[in-house]
């Protein structure tokens, strides 16, 4: 925590809060019949998105999931334009043509949320090659679920990165279900196993830490640029949320989200760590929570009212030319 400054943390408490606070307003303005489509929400797991990103720049990449509000906020996306691209606006990242389940800015190194589980590891492996071979000194991250852990496009990841010794970092974010399936009983082994049988160091994080998260993704990202290969994050957190916005929730037991709020929220925790060390004032944060509340607000006003696309953007972004 000490080599972080003073910049470093109020860059993270506001990443933190402004994906709280995204995920907590789409949730209502879903709920209220203005968003179209499918949306998966992240609030709950916000340590462990931004506690990677802190570690990257602009010319690394990610890949995300179909629950990619929060990896995208973490690596630097437009607020504004994630929530008109989820309002399906023209003004959004992707035109509003992608929608919740495919903002990307590779500008930013966003490659993309992804609605097909285990899509985001293939993904980095190419941009890791891609690095490697052009000596950029970049790194690529998957985010991937518990669900999506099983997949054979990530198991094969795995061993495609470490036999091309890529600069590939693997963050499995365990929140403990996939759809209503429990990670206790549909994942065999453990992870951190399953890194090691394909050579790979691979640790456990609580990821409702955001220093836990921080300092393991500090050190397998730097020692992926070092030339060191690929790691993998065992990420254990929990989402607050159904696993879509609609969601009855009705195999999780009663009380369990409400307590996990109580105990397990990555902000409060951060808040009292910063406090206790007097690294942050709680007015600070207060200011800050001030802040991203009203950038969050006209965000969905300006969605509210922005156009969707045109007939002819329906012809557009459909083939890449170079
Ligand atoms: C290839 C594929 N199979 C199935 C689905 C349907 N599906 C969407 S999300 C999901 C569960 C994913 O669980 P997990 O990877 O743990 O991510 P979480 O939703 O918990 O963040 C499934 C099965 C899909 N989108 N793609
Ligand atoms: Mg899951």
């Amino acid at each position: 925590m000490l080599q972080l400054s003073k910049e470093d943390l109020v860059k993270a408490y506001t990443q933190m809060r402004t994906i709280r606070d995204f995920e907590e307003r789409v949730h209502e303005e879903f709920a209220g019949g203005g968003i179209p489509g499918f949306v998966h929400l992240y609030a709950g797991e916000e340590a462990s998105a931004v506690g990677v990103c802190m570690n990257l720049n602009d010319k690394d990449n990610i890949a995300s999931t179909h629950r990619g509000h929060g990896h995208c906020i973490a690596k630097g996306c437009d607020v504004k334009g994630m929530m008109q691209e989820i309002y399906g606006r023209r003004g959004g990242l992707c035109g509003g043509k992608g929608g919740s389940m495919h903002i990307a800015d590779l500008s930013k190194g966003m490659m993309g949320a992804n609605g097909i589980v285990g899509g985001g590891p293939p993904l980095i492996c190419g941009a890791a090659l891609s690095a490697k071979t052009l000596g950029t000194g970049g790194v690529a991250v998957a985010f991937v679920g518990d669900g999506g852990s099983n997949q054979g496009t990530t198991l094969e990841s795995y061993n495609l990165a470490k036999v091309w010794n890529l600069p590939a970092i693997f963050v499995v974010e365990d929140n403990g279900y996939a759809e209503s399936t429990a990670s206790a009983w549909s994942v065999a082994g453990s992870q951190i196993k399953r890194a090691e049988a394909f050579g790979m160091e691979g640790y456990e994080v609580d990821g409702h830490d955001f220093f836990a998260v921080y300092e393991a993704a500090r050190d397998v990202i730097a020692k992926a640029r070092d030339g060191g290969g690929p790691s993998l994050l065992h990420v254990k957190l929990n989402r607050y949320f159904g696993h879509f916005e609609g969601d009855a929730m009705t195999y999780r037991g009663d009380g369990e989200v409400d307590a996990l709020r109580e105990s397990r929220d990555s902000l409060q925790i951060f808040r009292q760590r910063v406090s206790e060390t007097g690294l942050l004032e709680a007015a600070e944060m207060d200011e800050i929570d001030r802040s991203v509340a009203g950038l969050v607000d006209e965000a969905v006003s300006e969605s509210e009212t922005a156009p969707p696309p045109t007939r002819d953007d329906l012809t557009t972004d459909v083939y890449v030319s170079y």
